[in-house]
């Protein structure tokens, strides 16, 4: 079993509050990805296995191409939410390295109990107990450990855990090492179809998802002196296409495969602010580019805003600093 010593007693002590108590609710960053919803819905399962009341509740929806996992209608989006207020003893926190990241879902979670599973850098150890492993691919594979601890691994939770490390390794393209893989051969041996998880994943893109791609692409931009190119999608291009913020993924995968690149950013235009993604080639750190700008993430994934501003300012802030740190 590819557990420390460590890990090891904070997966116990994390099974048992989860065995200690009857209602949780379970939650992850604000735009959720396959990762924190491929928790979120491994949770529900689990939870559910052990007879306990479960309630998923996001900032917004998750992209549709995750809908073919278990669970999946049953997740809530914070703007949607009419019912009262959820009473739970636990919450649990997925792939989020701060508090604030999971946006509106915080006046929900009053007085809880919080456990905070995460593998970015920096994270903020909100929670009553933080598990935090930088080098895990994802929180799926960090959550494997728990389910198989709880005895609860199915072929339904394997495929969530499945789909947490395909996509946060860009499908074993990036950030994964030997011990993901021996995680992954377990959940294999469950009898997961990769195949067909990859399928659901990659081919199942939407008309609005792939205009907004075309809007990127038509507007890729190149610097040569700092080996970056980027792409801005304007809230109009959003509208315009009825993509949403999710979406935008796909627009992050082409940018990296854009040559002669030491790192590819995005920048979308959001209401009050401009966010930016950065994805690395190579062994270029941009983790350390959106920190000094109040963000953070991985070395070879990171992000960060700059409130108040306009496209072309934030912009400009940028570059200016890029070319500074060059
Ligand atoms: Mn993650």
């Amino acid at each position: 079993m590819p557990i420390s010593g460590n890990d090891r007693k904070v997966v116990t002590k994390i099974c048992n509050i989860i065995k200690k108590h009857k209602n949780f609710l379970l939650t992850t960053h604000q735009v959720p990805d396959g990762d924190g919803l491929g928790c979120e819905l491994a949770f529900l399962r689990i939870l559910k296995r052990l007879g306990k009341n479960v309630f998923i509740i996001n900032e917004v929806a998750s992209s549709q191409v995750y809908s073919f996992l278990p669970g999946y209608s049953e997740v809530q989006v914070a703007a949607m939410y009419k019912g009262e207020k959820i009473n739970a003893d636990v919450t649990i926190v997925f792939d989020c390295s701060a508090k604030q990241r999971i946006g509106r879902i915080l006046s929900f979670v009053g007085e809880t109990k919080i456990i905070n599973i995460d593998h970015h850098y920096g994270n903020t150890f909100f929670g009553d107990i933080n598990w935090v492993s930088e080098t895990r691919s994802s929180v799926g594979e960090m959550c494997f450990f728990i389910a198989k601890h709880l005895d609860c691994l199915d072929k339904g939770i394997a495929e969530c855990f499945y789909v947490s490390i395909l996509t946060d390794t860009g499908s074993f393209k990036h950030n994964f090492n030997v011990e993901t893989i021996s995680v992954v051969a377990e959940l294999l041996k469950v009898g997961i179809d990769p195949e067909k998880i990859a399928d659901n994943v990659y081919h199942n893109n939407s008309i609005a998802a792939l205009n907004l791609l075309g809007h990127a692409l038509v507007n890729l931009q190149y610097a040569p002196d700092l080996r970056t190119a980027w792409t801005v999608l304007r809230k109009c291009t959003f509208e315009k296409t009825k993509a949403t913020e999710q979406d935008s993924e796909l627009v992050i995968d082409m940018l990296q495969t854009v040559e002669k690149t030491d790192f590819v950013f995005l920048v979308r235009e959001r209401n009050n602010e401009i966010k930016f993604s950065l994805r690395s080639r190579k062994s270029f750190n941009v983790r350390k580019i959106a920190e000094h700008f109040g963000g953070g993430g991985h070395d070879s994934a990171s992000g960060f805003s700059i409130k108040n501003a306009s496209i072309n300012s934030a912009l400009e802030k940028f570059f200016r600093y890029l070319k500074e740190r060059s």
